[in-house]
């Protein structure tokens, strides 16, 4: 499985799957989340409204499924990110949780490329680096035959630094 990092808008990228910092609500927000529904066209939040209704609110470390509206990517998994609280060991499984559980359901659909973005590292205030260990390590124990690449999206020169390095070693 190829790793690649791009900085950038995640709405731009043509993977197969782009990954969304939602929160529990799946009703969109601020920050990449909001970029992913204002790009994304109304159809996304149709379908997150009725994920909602099926199950309920999506608990956080967990993954849910729709199509990618009007952007290039096929489909958008939301998943909730832990929003830092100190617990560093509580907020580091939560967090993993995330990876492991968008890279599941990408390999269920069959995908080959998916893109993340550097999950609760906005608003939810979790460390850039710590995060970003977390991210790559979830990522290169996830072993599959299916998926071919998965691409780091970094927003923030801060975050790209951090990923460069972290993958450079
Ligand atoms: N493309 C890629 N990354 C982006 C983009 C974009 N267009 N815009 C921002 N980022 P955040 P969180 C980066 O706050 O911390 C929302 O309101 C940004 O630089 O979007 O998981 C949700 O509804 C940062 O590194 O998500 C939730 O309520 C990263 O995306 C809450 O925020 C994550 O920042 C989730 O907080």
């Amino acid at each position: 499985m190829k790793i690649e990092l791009i900085k950038g808008d995640i709405t731009k990228i043509e993977a197969d799957a782009i990954v969304n910092a939602a929160n529990s609500s799946l009703l969109g927000g601020g920050g990449v989340d909001g970029a992913i529904h204002r790009a994304g066209g109304k159809q996304i939040l149709e379908e997150c409204r009725a994920i909602r209704n099926r199950q309920g609110k999506c608990k956080t470390g967990e993954a849910v499924v729709t199509t990618g509206g009007n952007l290039p990517a096929q489909y958008v998994i939301h998943t909730v990110g832990p929003v830092w609280n100190g617990d560093e060991e509580k907020c580091s499984k939560l967090l993993a949780k995330c990876y492991k559980n968008s890279l599941e359901l990408a390999e269920n659909l069959g995908i080959k490329t998916i893109a993340f973005p550097n999950i609760s590292t906005g608003v939810y205030r979790f460390p850039k680096e710590l995060a970003g260990k977390i991210a790559i390590e979830e990522v290169k124990n996830f072993k599959s035959e299916i998926l071919k690449k998965v691409i780091f999206i970094c927003f923030d020169d801060e975050n790209e630094e951090i990923y460069r390095n972290l993958l450079e070693k």
